[in-house]
Formats: C-alpha cells, sequence, structure tokens
C-alpha cells in the first residue's frame, strides 16, 4: 500500500482537476487568499499530487462535507493522518476524532456543560477581567496586543471558568497552537510543534484530572457525568482535555484577529462604538473574513460523489473552510469587513453534528471584549506592521502592535 503523510495514496476520479501546489508552505499559510481564489477557481474539488489529497474551497461542497458525517468521517482524523493506518500523535479526541455513536454520547456532555444556561453566570466574571486588561491597556496607551490582549483575556477567564487550579499560559497557548499543527503533514511547523510535546503534554494531562479542578466549574460539570454513569472517569479526563486543546488558542486567535479587522477598518470600529448592539454580528464577520480555524480534513469512508465527482474510499478531503467563507458565489463583496453584514451560514464553526460545541461560550467572550472596547477606547491603530503566525490549521497572528487612543 502506497502511504503519504498517513494516509492512502490514490489516483484521482476522471475530470477532477489536478493542480501542483502545496497549501502547507509558509508562503501559501502566511497569504492564503491567493490559494483559496484559486481552489474555488479549479472547481468544486481538486486533486493535489503532492499530499494526494482532495480539497475543496467552495461554499455549498464545503458545507455539503460537513453536513454529512456517514460519508465523511471524523475517526480516521480531522487532518492528513488517516488513523486506520498512521499512529495519531495522541490518543484521539473522543469526541472530534469519533463518529456516532460514539460521539453522540460525549457531545451531549460537552453541549450540557457549555450550554446558555451552564455559561450564563460566566458574564460577571468575563466583563471584569475584560475592563480590568482593557483599562490597563488604554492605560498604557501602546502595546502588543496577541500577548497583552488576545491571550490575557481567555488565559485568564477561561482556566478559571473550568476551575483550574493549575494554569500556566505559555503551555495553554501552545498545546492549542500544537494540536491544530498536527493536523498538518509532517513539515517544520508539525516538528516544532512535536519537539514541545515532552513539556506540554504531561503538564496537559495532570491539569485535567479530577482532584486539579474545583468542584464549581465547567470541568466539574464533566465529572459529575461521570458520577452519573454516562462517561467513565477516564472519558471525563479526556473531555476535559477537549476544553483545553480548542477553547484556548482558537479564543485568542478570535480575539486578535477581531483587534485586527477593526484596526484596519476604522470605520466599522465607529459603527460599533455608536452601537454596542453590533458586538455579537461583529464578532460573527470576523470569524467569516479571518476563519481561525482555516482547514479540517474529513475521509470518505465509502466510494461516494460530490458535484458529480468520484470519490474513492480513504481519500482525505482537505475542506478549506475560510475559503468557503470568502467565496463570491455565496457571499456579496467577500473581501469586505463589514460589521453588521450578519454572515448566516459561514463555516468558521463548521457544520453539522461536528459543528463547534463551544460556539456560544466563544461569542460570549467576543461580545464581552468588543463592547468593553467600544465603551472605553476612541480610537484602535495599528503601532508598527502586523505579523501573522504560520499553522497547519489556524489562522492566528503573531505579533499585534497596537496604539488605543481612550474616549
Ligand atoms: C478536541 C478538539 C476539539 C475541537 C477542536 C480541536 C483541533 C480539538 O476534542 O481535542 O482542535
Amino acid at each position: 500500500m502506497n502511504m503519504i503523510e498517513g494516509h492512502v495514496a490514490f489516483e484521482p476520479a476522471a475530470g477532477i482537476p489536478v493542480w501542483d501546489i502545496d497549501p502547507y508552505t509558509e508562503e501559501v499559510l502566511l497569504n492564503a487568499g491567493d490559494y483559496y481564489a484559486e481552489l474555488r477557481r479549479h472547481g468544486p474539488l481538486v486533486y493535489i499530487p503532492k499530499y494526494s489529497v482532495l480539497a475543496c474551497g467552495r461554499y455549498d461542497e464545503t458545507r455539503e462535507i460537513f453536513s454529512d458525517h456517514t460519508r465523511f468521517v471524523s475517526s480516521r482524523g480531522v487532518g492528513l493522518n488517516d488513523f486506520k493506518y498512521g499512529k495519531p500523535w495522541r490518543a484521539p479526541s473522543i469526541i472530534l476524532e469519533v463518529d456516532p455513536p460514539d460521539h453522540t454520547k460525549t457531545r451531549k456532555v460537552m453541549a450540557r456543560a457549555l450550554s446558555p444556561k451552564a455559561i450564563s453566570g460566566l458574564k460577571d466574571a468575563f466583563r471584569e477581567a475584560a475592563e480590568r486588561i482593557v483599562d490597563g491597556l488604554v492605560a498604557k496607551g501602546r502595546f502588543e496586543a496577541v500577548a497583552e490582549l488576545a491571550e490575557a483575556f481567555p488565559v485568564t477567564v477561561f482556566p478559571k471558568a473550568l476551575g483550574m487550579v493549575d494554569s500556566d499560559r505559555r503551555r495553554l497557548v501552545d498545546y492549542g497552537a500544537m494540536v491544530f499543527n498536527a493536523l498538518g503533514p509532517d513539515n517544520k511547523f508539525r516538528r516544532a510543534a512535536m519537539a514541545q510535546v515532552p513539556d506540554i503534554v504531561p503538564w496537559i494531562t495532570a491539569a485535567c484530572a479530577r482532584d486539579r479542578l474545583t468542584k464549581d466549574g465547567l470541568g466539574a460539570l464533566i465529572y459529575g457525568a461521570a458520577d452519573d454513569g454516562e462517561v467513565t472517569e477516564e472519558e471525563a479526563a479526556m473531555l476535559v482535555r477537549s476544553f483545553l486543546s480548542a477553547g484556548v488558542d482558537t479564543t485568542v486567535t478570535g480575539i486578535g484577529n477581531a483587534l485586527w479587522c477593526l484596526a484596519s477598518n476604522p470605520r466599522e470600529y465607529d459603527r460599533l462604538k455608536a452601537d454596542l448592539a453590533l458586538a455579537r454580528p461583529c464578532f460573527e464577520e470576523v470569524l467569516r473574513f479571518t476563519s481561525p480555524v482555516h482547514t479540517f480534513a474529513r475521509t470518505a469512508n465509502q466510494d461516494t460523489e460530490v458535484a458529480g465527482y468520484g470519490i474513492a474510499e480513504g481519500t482525505k478531503i482537505l475542506c478549506a473552510l475560510a475559503s468557503a467563507n470568502l467565496d463570491p458565489a455565496k457571499w456579496g463583496d467577500p473581501d469586505i469587513f463589514r460589521i453588521d453584514r450578519k454572515p448566516v451560514g459561514h463555516m468558521a464553526f463548521g457544520a453539522g453534528i461536528h459543528g463547534c460545541v463551544g460556539q456560544n461560550l466563544a461569542r460570549l467572550e467576543l461580545e464581552i471584549v468588543l463592547s468593553v472596547l467600544a465603551e472605553k477606547v476612541d480610537r484602535i491603530e495599528f503601532d508598527g506592521e502586523p505579523v501573522w503566525r504560520p499553522n497547519n490549521a489556524i489562522h492566528a497572528l503573531d505579533r499585534l502592535p497596537l496604539k488605543f487612543v481612550a474616549k
């Protein structure tokens, strides 16, 4: 069997265009807009020989593939590696990297812990933290917004919401980046992430144990499900790990990208200040426009077809969520950032049964941060060049020098 990056190499069905590109070079990851446009121009699916995968970047097919968990499974991994053949770098997630019926049980437990009711009590603590951090930055005037705001806020509120006794900002943020880099090929980004495993993974694993969590957080709700016999104690620890995999770097990226959008579009920021009800739609547009998770894969678990093209069992399909979110066939003026667009149906949280289970918590964090900014900061300006951080699955800033002008 001929393997590439942990999955079976195959010949594409007749008619699928072949595109000789590497979507995981630094150049493409840093300037993906041209890659997405070309991907969509090629058609609903393209074959990328470098990795022997299909890629899709148009809205309709991306949604179709994400909406059908029977044909396009997650249990074989949501990166390039096919878990049927390649060894996963960590024990697979019991919510992300599984299919029904296993998924149904764990999803229910996580969805309950992240329900509007369960997270409604977090609002005041989130607002206090946002006000304190933003007040400090307004007093400072100039600062590096990735570390001092985008990371500072989630790392202050999220471990506390979980009930974590131990919190280590660097390891929490780097673990998220590691999980996402692991979804790509064996390139320099994945290798650099894997080099951090010995330092970070044992720390993460220990932090997920029942006795490292308070009795009043979201983590305790997961262990409560173990007490009720819904999941085992080991499964509860794995679900707490999922919080740390998916809940930190994603929201850090969301905040950073939101600041970048608003600094780049001062008129849109003026509209937010004039109407705080735009905080939520503003975040949805940030998600559509910048897609914090740019790519997830699925694996065809049977011979099938999409848009009339044959897809063989075992085929990995890279779904460029960021490209679907910029598809002109779906969105008017997709390259314009408009905070009142209300981009219903964007793909930034995915779709279908695996759609982001933490999206209400993410929205709560961002709504509060954006509201506090709009209340306290008159102008958000660049204080130097923003620098993006290449990652195999996440679209995040590395550095964002900003200036806040107080109201
Ligand atoms: C997990 C998980 C869930 C969603 C996203 C994610 C790749 C990880 O359960 O570990 O990031």
